[in-house]
């Protein structure tokens, strides 16, 4: 704890404002201003390009360079989907750790990259990863929430990171594929958590090393994969960070890859029913619902719903008490547009029942009905695309080959193309294989439960720290249910005496597939929002957040609500507009 930590009013302050000057020296001709910014640059460059390159005596550096403002690269996505605002001067550092050979002969690292802006605003970030990692990432300090700027923008020193496997090095077809690591008992604990550790204090260190001293706050900020590292963080190292961004987090990631086995199995009984394959053989998941099936049971969910809230707007709010009865939707004769088999409503009803052993003991977690559930963002994960050749979902293809190699010990040799992601799935045996996740075995001394675990609720060390830890989760993520979330945050509260929110304040996103899309207002500013909780003490209640071109109400506003408050129309003024909702 230092004395001098910087609030919100000195970072602003620190940032330029337009003077009388500033706007003077706009009318200089154009030539000569450029002249004077390139002199300014060239002269201080010369010495922070010492300071960045002296970098490479620090140990596992590879490449220190000193990279000059840069300008905007624009995509047709939009903010935070593949666009890249102008960047600040910055030194630009790649590094590696722990290099090993390891199972299979196989090379292992630690790899990281980082970039410590020349105008430092005194604080650290570290953008988690995503997927089963394996990527070392851009470092550019994704905020989350689909924003137009980044943190490097903002002036943060951010590191990313592969997770100590390279998924370009360490990626057999027989084994797995890009999951080849978990057949490396280092790689795996590297995953779950120890890479996470290193890093971090590299990271510190060369911040040290760079700007002569500390950071004065330490931020970290992930969706996914990346949400299950920040909650890891505040339970297995609570003194590292100061705030905490979890999106869409898979805290229990190897119970929801059970879960997606059991959604494949479900699923697939409709291929049976109907017989269609796909090329490999398979039950053909893609093609047992049409888009237009899918669009009919969201229809169907906020006929039920919508005004559980109070106000028809599309959006489902108050979504714990939904329950539409799909059942009426059953065909009367032959399949047709309008109505559901049987077989396709069953499965529907299993999927969202949750996965659960010969005992009918749950082994993962039920799911909302929400109106994001006829949208892409939904399908590609527990589908695939309806177009698509052959089966894609992500469960079948990402979510087979990580169960079957990472989080299931002993791991089970899977090739990663043709017949044998799916069939493995469809062979998961709930009771036997399930069990697999706490199991340990010769050279696998750690259970993935374990090594994997981010679902703690005893944060006390977290909270003695001072941390602050914000959570974000849409309703419609087909990945990891946001009732799973929402029993873990209620049990911190009940450990806490009903003060978590304290430190822990977790906020849901009506409509919003994982870690963005669908009918939703996806686009929000958590982290401000959490640096200002941190750094002002100032605990959000409530924040904004605006549809994108995508939804049907593009530029919709709406309070994301401090839960278990959601939004609720005033009854007077724009439907469009936040300013006429409240959070109760
Ligand atoms: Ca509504």
């Amino acid at each position: 704890m230092t004395a001098n930590r910087p609030t919100g009013a000195s970072a602003a302050d620190r940032r330029v404002r337009p003077t009388a000057d500033m706007i003077m020296s706009l009318a200089m001709p154009l030539r000569v201003y450029i002249c004077i910014l390139l002199f300014a640059f060239t002269a201080s460059a010369q010495v922070t390009d010492q300071k960045c390159t002296a970098l490479l005596t620090a140990p596992g550096i590879t490449s220190a360079v000193l990279k000059p403002p840069s300008a905007a690269v624009t995509s047709p996505g939009g903010p935070g989907r593949g666009s890249i605002p102008a960047l600040p001067a910055h030194c630009e550092v790649r590094g590696k750790m722990n290099e090993r050979t390891g199972a299979n002969g196989q090379h292992y690292a630690i790899n990281f990259h980082m970039r410590l802006p020349v105008d430092w605003n005194g604080r650290f970030f570290f953008e988690g990863g995503g997927g089963s990692n394996g990527n070392i990432g851009d470092a550019l300090g994704n905020l989350q929430g689909q924003q137009p700027t980044n943190a490097l923008v903002l002036g943060y020193a951010v590191v990313s990171q592969d997770s100590g496997h390279d998924n370009t090095v360490n990626n057999d077809p027989k084994l797995n594929g890009a999951q080849t690591f978990g057949y490396d008992e280092q790689a795996r604990l590297d995953f779950g958590y120890n890479s996470y550790d290193q890093v971090t204090q590299a990271a510190k260190a060369l911040i040290r090393a760079y700007y002569g001293k500390p950071p004065e706050r330490s931020y970290y900020v992930g969706c996914s994969e990346g949400g299950r590292e920040a909650m890891m963080m505040s339970q297995r190292f609570p003194d590292y960070y100061d705030g905490i961004l979890a999106c869409s987090p898979g805290f229990k990631l190897p119970k929801a890859a059970i879960a997606g086995a059991w959604d494949t199995q479900a699923f697939a009984e409709i291929a049976k029913a109907s017989g269609v394959n796909d090329p490999n053989g398979e039950p053909f998941l893609n093609k047992t619902f049409t888009d237009d099936d899918m669009a009919l049971v969201a229809r169907t969910i906020l006929a039920a719903c919508d005004k559980l809230d109070g106000l028809e707007d599309g959006i489902i709010a108050n979504f714990p008490a939904c329950k539409p009865k799909l059942t009426g939707l059953t065909c009367k004769g032959a399949k047709e547009a309008g109505c559901l088999t049987a077989s396709q409503i069953t499965a529907l009803e299993k999927v969202y029942g949750g996965a659960k052993n010969s005992k009918g003991e749950a082994l993962y977690s039920n799911w909302p009905w929400d109106a994001g559930i006829g949208n892409p963002g939904w399908r590609i994960w527990k589908l695939g695309m309806f177009a698509a050749p052959v089966n894609s979902s992500i469960n079948a293809t990402l979510g087979s080959g990580a169960i079957s190699a990472v989080f299931t010990t002993p791991p089970t040799p899977v090739a990663s193309i043709g017949a044998a992601p799916v069939a493995y799935l469809l062979n998961f045996n709930f009771d036997t294989d399930a069990a697999k996740i706490f199991a340990e075995s010769g050279t696998y001394s750690k259970p993935a439960w374990d090594f994997m675990m981010a679902s703690s609720t005893d944060l006390s060390g977290f909270r003695k720290h001072g941390g602050k830890l914000l959570i974000t989760h849409g309703v419609s993520d087909p990945v990891f249910s946001v009732n799973d979330t929402i029993s873990w945050v209620n049990e911190v509260n009940k450990l806490n005496k009903g003060k978590a929110s304290d430190f822990v304040r977790f906020f849901a996103v009506p409509g919003m597939n994982h870690c963005g899309g669908g009918p939703s207002t996806d686009r929000y500013d958590a982290f401000n929002a959490l640096v200002a909780w941190v750094e002002t003490k100032t605990a959000p209640e409530r924040i904004i957040a605006t549809a994108g071109p995508g939804t049907p109400w593009p530029g919709r506003t709406r309070p994301l609500c401090l839960y278990p408050a959601f939004a609720h129309y005033k009854g007077t003024g724009s439907i469009e507009d936040a300013a006429n909702f409240v959070c109760k």
